[in-house]
């Protein structure tokens, strides 16, 4: 396809968005953005819910991709997810099939996949086709999210590349993270990539840099051109020291998932 020019950027007053509208302008995209909430020293920003189908439509018109992040981003109320991580992806990929959208780059979750046991040593890393195992509402909205991005694009044609984010953030803060941690500069890299491939259809990749302790695998990622840069392990010392090492004995530390599974952070922040 036609590199992508002008794209609508949902969630950018978030903390992935206001990392990717740092980044992303690098690669030569003009960004629409789109939040519930004001979008800081950003006065065109459209501030307005998923579920606003009149001024999800404008904002989506014109626009050449999707990159698609706004939701609740932890575990709620069932009504709470239902609305906005359920209803509002509906609304979004309706908005984009009227106006003629034909790629989205949507952010699902690890927390999609959070049930699944973490490789022990010598095992595969975990594919990125494995089946989904939600660890809350909140991981199965993701699964939705996935599901939702299949069937408009068997239907419709409107192509999604379905990123797992495991934990994008500046520096990995946990030794959790050190195995699932994408830095943000290898976040806008997969973005450009998932933005920019040829044919993606729906595919699903993990959202990681090259960590040494990853537990997920690339290959989808890579295959859209992705090239990590970047590996948590100068923070594994540190973080080992004051944490210490996984317990094999406890379900939040043997899961993708982790504290999800046991005692998941819920929104608010
Ligand atoms: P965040 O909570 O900082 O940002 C989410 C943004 O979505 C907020 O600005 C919020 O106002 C907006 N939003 C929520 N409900 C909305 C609605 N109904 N209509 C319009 N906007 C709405 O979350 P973060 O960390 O920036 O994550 C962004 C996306 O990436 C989320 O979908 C999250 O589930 C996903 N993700 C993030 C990971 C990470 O490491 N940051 C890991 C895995 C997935
Ligand atoms: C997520 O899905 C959350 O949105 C993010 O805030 C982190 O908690 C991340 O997963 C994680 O698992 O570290």
């Amino acid at each position: 396809m036609p590199a992508p020019r002008t794209v609508l950027l949902t969630g950018a007053a978030g903390g992935l968005g206001t990392l990717m509208r740092g980044l992303l302008p690098a690669y030569g995209y003009d960004l629409r953005l789109f939040d519930l909430v004001p979008v800081e020293d950003e006065p065109q920003a459209v501030t307005a819910d998923l579920n606003d189908r009149k001024a999800l439509r404008e904002a989506v018109r014109g626009v050449d991709a999707i990159i698609h992040l706004a939701g609740i981003s932890l575990e709620s109320t069932f009504d709470k997810i239902l609305r906005a991580n359920i209803e509002g992806p509906y609304h979004l990929y309706e908005a984009a099939r009227e106006e003629g959208v034909r790629r989205i780059v949507a952010a699902s979750s690890n927390h999609a996949v959070g049930h699944t046991p973490r490789p022990l040593a010598g095992d595969r890393p975990i594919p990125s086709d494995a089946p989904h195992r939600p660890d809350t509402f909140y991981g199965l909205s993701k699964c939705f999210g996935e599901d939702l991005a299949q069937l408009y694009w068997d239907k419709h044609g409107v192509e999604t590349v379905s990123v797992r984010i495991g934990s994008c953030f500046p520096e990995p803060t946990s030794v959790r993270m050190l195995s699932l941690w994408m830095s943000p500069a290898d976040g806008a890299r997969l973005f450009h990539a998932a933005l920019t491939a040829e044919d993606v259809g729906h595919t699903v990749v993990h959202g990681s840099s090259a960590n040494t302790r990853l537990w997920w695998d690339l290959t989808s990622a890579r295959a859209l051109g992705y090239a990590p840069q970047d590996d948590s392990e100068p923070y594994a010392a540190k973080l080992i020291a004051a944490q210490g090492e996984p317990d094999p004995a406890d379900p939040a530390q043997t899961r993708l998932g982790g504290h999800f599974v046991t005692d998941p952070p819920i929104w608010p922040h």
